[in-house]
């Protein structure tokens, strides 16, 4: 791992060494380094919780709140405030020292919930000992920041039920046990597996917690159509995922001349009914995050981020870039107020008020709104049109955008996909084909926008519903197929909640995540059918063209369904233990050499499309 190239964070390329380098993602070392500590010093804080919670003591929940506020400000593109980010660790340092006094016994802790450090200046020392590449075990190292990634994202959900004023105990429990158990140097990597779906069951509470909180808080998302052309008034765009600073930047801008906009994941604010019944809540003003820098310089009036992504700004629209929340930027006005309070947004305002009207850089609507109750809503439409063959398959293609050429493959992918497919989505992973005019079926859009990557959630309730509506025992018999974007540290959980819901053969691009060693790649693989993409010509064939799946399907590695399982053997001889683990433990035996792929998995009563993806996989991972 250490010889690979990746960022810790975002995956594109960059720091070698862990999250402690400058990279794509325009931090400062010295920033990166501090999100390394506050990491540590949350993970040091959880391991006494843990501790508490095991005697029998209860946790304040503001307590809960500061740890989840502490791992969502570490998420990609959150925060590049390196003052804010020791503040925090300063916080938890405090908080830390009034609970081990609570603490009977402590024994056992690790040293991150021992370690104490007044000094400012020795903060970069520690730092440099506890980054990511502290673990010198790879697979090792890889679970436990599969499992850390989970966390945070786990952690974003909390944070922005906690805004809504609903907590979950044992979630925030959960995420504090496991979090400690990254610490732990007696689990073995199998603990540390069941660890990371343990991270999924929760993911799925998490997301379920949220889901609660939103549409408790401001209706269930409709069918709506969004502008997205401007306005002539002065406006304020509002980009992240925190509904909550919506909710209050909307009424205090109520009757002030200035119009609302959402940019890249606030699209979705638009579906809630309790936002609609604001006349300056205009439409939607540009594209996914990582176009900020042409679209906040147009936008001409004042941006809020209220979390990830940021990029870093320009000069030119600096001083109009303010922060809330977890996100942050040196040199940018930040909003403060905590959970429960009401912000003060009069300076965004009058900023806003001074500047002019936001420049039209595109036309027109876009419809959304499909969230899991809209869709069960048209249950019956959208069963029937399955039943009657109108719709053959949906795609989940929920996820993250990103700036890398390679993701172009998802507006090519969508494209090409038949005429009788529908595409399900969620996160600014839509905006690479959600203007592009796919079409309806019997009225119903072939692209079903169910909200920010935070709505995961609904279409995991779409595809357990449909499982219900047809009667299936298995969810992985349903007409759908998963192939998903990626791209931040909050995606992580999105993935690992399916996997514990049974999804299998998802596959994941633009890339496999860096961080996934060679042997948890292949556990992954192995037990769940993770693949990379492809090409768009290869995935079309292989999520749709049954008939050539079943026999001649070729593969990126070459392997196809008729190729020898000694040829297999011949070319790629690692690929025996993947065989061995379908269930094909007779590769000694001489017969079975010259057996076909199709027909050896069809004697061992295996899915041969299945095998194809595992070993397509490994081959793309390790050649
Ligand atoms: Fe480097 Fe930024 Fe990635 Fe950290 S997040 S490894 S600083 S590119
Ligand atoms: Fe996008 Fe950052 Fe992930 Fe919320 S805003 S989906 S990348």
């Amino acid at each position: 791992m250490e010889n690979k190239m990746f960022c810790y964070q975002c995956q594109e390329t960059a720091g070698n060494t862990g999250c402690t380098q400058s990279g794509v993602c325009g931090k400062k070392p010295e920033v990166a380094a501090m999100q390394d500590l506050l990491i540590f010093v949350s993970k040091g804080i959880s391991a006494v919780t843990t501790c508490l919670r095991n005697e029998g003591k209860k946790i304040d929940p503001a307590i809960n709140h500061l740890i989840t506020l502490n791992l969502f400000t570490t998420i990609t593109n959150a925060n590049f405030d390196e003052e804010a980010i020791v503040a925090r660790i300063f916080d938890t340092l405090n908080a830390k020292k009034e609970l081990l006094v609570q603490l009977s016994n402590t024994a056992s802790l690790p040293e991150a919930a021992l370690w104490d450090e007044t000094a400012r200046v020795n903060f970069s020392s520690k730092a440099a000992e506890v980054g990511v590449l502290s673990t010198k075990d790879e697979d090792v190292r890889s679970l436990r920041e599969l499992i850390t990634y989970g966390l945070k994202g786990l952690s974003a959900y909390s944070k922005h039920a906690n805004a809504l004023l609903k907590d979950d105990e044992d979630v925030d429990a959960f995420l504090q046990s496991a979090l400690a158990k990254t610490l732990d140097d007696s689990l073995s990597l199998n603990d540390l597996v069941a660890l990371t779906l343990e991270t999924g069951k929760y993911g799925v509470n998490g997301m379920a917690l949220l889901d609660n909180a939103n549409t408790t808080t401001y209706g269930n998302p409709e069918i709506t159509t969004v502008k997205i052309g401007v306005g002539n008034r002065p406006g304020i765009l509002v980009s992240g995922h925190d509904l909550r600073d919506m909710e209050m930047l909307l009424k205090q801008t109520e009757g002030t001349g200035v119009d609302i906009y959402t940019h890249s994941e606030m699209l979705p604010a638009h579906y809630y009914p309790a936002f609609k019944k604001y006349n300056h809540f205009v439409g939607n003003y540009g594209n996914a995050w990582w176009k900020q820098k042409e679209e906040f310089e147009t936008f001409n009036g004042p941006i809020l981020m209220t979390t990830n992504c940021i990029v870093p700004p320009k000069e030119s629209y600096k001083d109009r870039l303010y922060t809330t929340g977890a996100a942050g930027f040196p040199g940018c006005k930040h909003i403060a107020g905590e959970i429960g309070e009401e912000k003060d947004f009069s300076a965004i305002i009058e900023h806003a008020k001074k500047c002019a009207a936001p420049t039209e850089i595109e036309s027109g609507e876009i419809v959304g709104g499909f969230a899991h109750n809209q869709v069960l809503a048209l249950a019956d439409t959208v069963v029937g049109a399955v039943k009657s063959g109108a719709i053959k398959k949906f795609v989940v293609m929920a996820g993250c955008d990103g700036r890398a050429k390679s993701r172009n493959y998802y507006t090519d992918f969508a494209s090409a996909l038949p005429k009788d497919t529908v595409i399900l989505t969620a996160g600014c992973a839509k905006y690479r084909y959600n203007k592009l005019d796919l079409g309806d079926i019997g009225g119903i859009p072939r692209v079903l926008d169910a909200g920010q990557c935070n709505d995961s959630y609904s279409l995991a309730v779409i595809a357990l519903k449909l499982k219900e509506v047809f009667d299936l025992d298995d969810i992985n018999e349903l007409p759908i197929v998963y192939n998903i974007a990626w791209y931040e540290q909050k995606a992580v959980i999105v993935l690992l909640a399916l996997l514990y819901l049974g999804v299998k053969d998802i596959h994941l691009g633009p890339t496999l995540p860096g961080f996934l060693s060679a042997n948890v790649a292949k556990v992954l693989v192995e037990n769940f059918g993770i693949a990379p993409i492809g090409t768009v010509e290869d995935d079309i064939k292989l999520f749709f063209d049954e008939e050539e799946n079943d026999d001649s399907r070729v593969s990126v590695s070459g392997i196809t369904a008729d190729s020898l399982i000694g040829d297999i053997l011949l070319q790629y001889p690692d690929t025996a233990p993947i065989l061995m683990s379908c269930g094909m433990h007779c590769l000694g035996c001489p017969s079975s050499q010259m057996e076909s792929l199709a027909d050896a998995c069809m004697v061992h009563g295996i899915d041969v499309n299945i095998v194809l993806n595992q070993l397509n996989a490994f081959v793309t991972q390790n050649n």
